[in-house]
C-alpha cells in the first residue's frame, strides 16, 4: 500500500493523464520484473507506438514491481493510479476470480477475436474490474513445474511449491505445499531451500537466474500462458475516437508479434537441457492423465467461482470438440 501512495504522488507530478485533447499520455506499469522476457518484448513496441503516435497517443513505460508490486497492478489500474498495466490475469483475481481463467485457454488471441471469446472477456473486464482488455501479449505458451527433487509421478506430496493462482488448484490436487511468491522472490525462495520447486512458463527461468537453482523440468506442459495489457476503463471512455482506434490498431500490432512465442519456446527447451535441467517425463497414460486433471480442476474450480461467467469461457476458449 505504501509503494502504490508513494507511486501515485510520483506520477501525478510527472505526467497529467490527459496532455492536450489531441495528444493523450498513457502510464503504463508491468507487474513482471523489468528484466523479464516480457519487458524486453514490450518495449520495442512502446517504441513503435510512441513513434506512430506522436500528436495521438504516447505510453510512459514506469517501471516493474518497484514501481507497483506485482498484486497490486490490478487494482492501481481499476483505480487509475495508471492508464495500463502489462500483467497476467494471476495477479489480480484479486478484482474478480475471471481474471486468471484465460490460462485455460486453448486457442490463440487471433481466434478469440473472431469467435466472440474477447468481446465477451472485456465484457467481464469492463463491468466486473472497470478494466479495457486490450491485447493478449503471450500466447501459445505452455507452463511447466520446475523442480529439484526427483519424482517418479505425479504426486508432490511433500514438496513445497511457490505458485500463483496459475498453479494452486492443480498442485493442490497432486498433493503439494504451496507458497505463493510473486517472480520478484522466486530466487531467494529457491536459494533458502523454502521451496523445493516452481510454477513457471517454458520460457524465462534464465531471466532471473533460476537456472542456477533448478535441476528438473517436469514435462508435459499445461494450460496456456497469458500475459496481456489491461487499461483503465475510464481513461479509455475519455479517449477521443482517433486515439481509440489508433490503440487498437497497435493491440493489434502486438497480438501480430505472439508468433515469436513457439520459437522462443523452442529455443528455451534446448537452452534448459544445455544448462543441465533434466526432463522428467512421465509415460503416454500418465502424461494424458496428468494434463486431463489439470484442466478439470482449473475449470471445476472457475466455474465454482464463477457460475455466472465459467460455463460460457470454457465454451468460448476451449478447443472447438
Ligand atoms: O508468476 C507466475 O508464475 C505466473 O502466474 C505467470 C503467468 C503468466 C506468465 C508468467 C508467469
Amino acid at each position: 500500500m505504501k509503494a502504490t501512495l508513494w507511486l501515485a504522488a510520483a506520477v501525478a507530478a510527472s505526467a497529467p493523464a490527459l496532455a492536450t485533447a489531441q495528444q493523450v499520455n498513457l502510464r503504463l506499469v508491468s507487474a513482471f520484473p523489468e528484466t523479464a522476457t516480457y519487458v524486453k518484448h514490450m518495449l520495442p513496441w512502446i517504441e513503435q507506438f510512441n513513434k506512430e503516435g506522436k500528436g495521438v497517443a504516447q505510453i510512459n513505460f514506469i517501471g516493474g514491481p518497484k514501481a507497483i508490486p506485482t498484486f497490486e497492478v490490478g487494482t492501481s489500474v481499476k483505480n487509475g493510479v495508471v492508464e495500463m498495466a502489462m500483467s497476467t490475469g494471476a495477479y489480480y483475481t484479486n478484482l474478480m476470480p475471471e481474471a486468471d481463467f484465460l490460462k485455460l485457454s486453448q486457442i490463440t488471441i487471433a481466434e478469440q477475436r473472431k469467435n466472440g471469446a474477447y468481446e465477451y472477456i472485456n465484457k467481464v473486464w469492463n463491468s466486473k474490474a472497470n478494466l479495457v482488455y486490450l491485447a493478449r501479449m503471450v500466447d501459445e505458451t505452455p507452463f511447466h513445474l520446475y523442480l529439484n527433487k526427483k519424482i517418479a509421478k505425479p504426486d508432490l506430496t511433500g514438496l513445497k511449491i511457490r505458485i500463483t493462482p496459475v498453479y494452486r488448484e492443480f498442485f493442490q490436487a497432486l498433493g503439494a505445499t504451496m507458497i505463493q511468491t510473486p517472480p520478484g522472490e522466486v530466487y531467494t525462495a529457491l536459494e533458502r531451500g523454502v521451496v523445493d520447486g516452481y510454477g513457471w512458463p517454458i520460457h524465462g527461468i534464465f531471466d532471473l537466474k533460476w537456472n542456477e537453482k533448478t535441476r528438473f523440468r517436469v514435462d508435459p506442459g499445461f494450460y496456456n500462458a497469458e500475459v496481456s495489457i489491461i487499461m483503465n476503463l475510464d481513461a479509455w471512455k475519455k479517449l477521443t475516437p482517433k486515439q481509440r482506434a489508433f490503440v487498437e490498431k497497435q493491440a493489434l500490432a502486438l497480438e501480430a508479434r505472439n508468433s515469436y512465442w513457439p520459437k522462443l519456446n523452442k529455443e528455451e527447451t534446448e537452452r534448459q537441457t544445455k544448462a543441465g535441467i533434466q526432463a522428467i517425463k512421465f509415460d503416454a497414460a500418465t502424461a494424458k492423465a496428468f494434463l486431463d486433471q489439470a484442466y478439470e480442476v482449473g475449470w471445476a474450480h472457475a466455474i465454482k467461482q464463477s457460475p455466472e461467467h465459467g460455463p460460457q469461457l470454457r465454451k468460448l476458449l476451449s478447443k472447438p470438440q
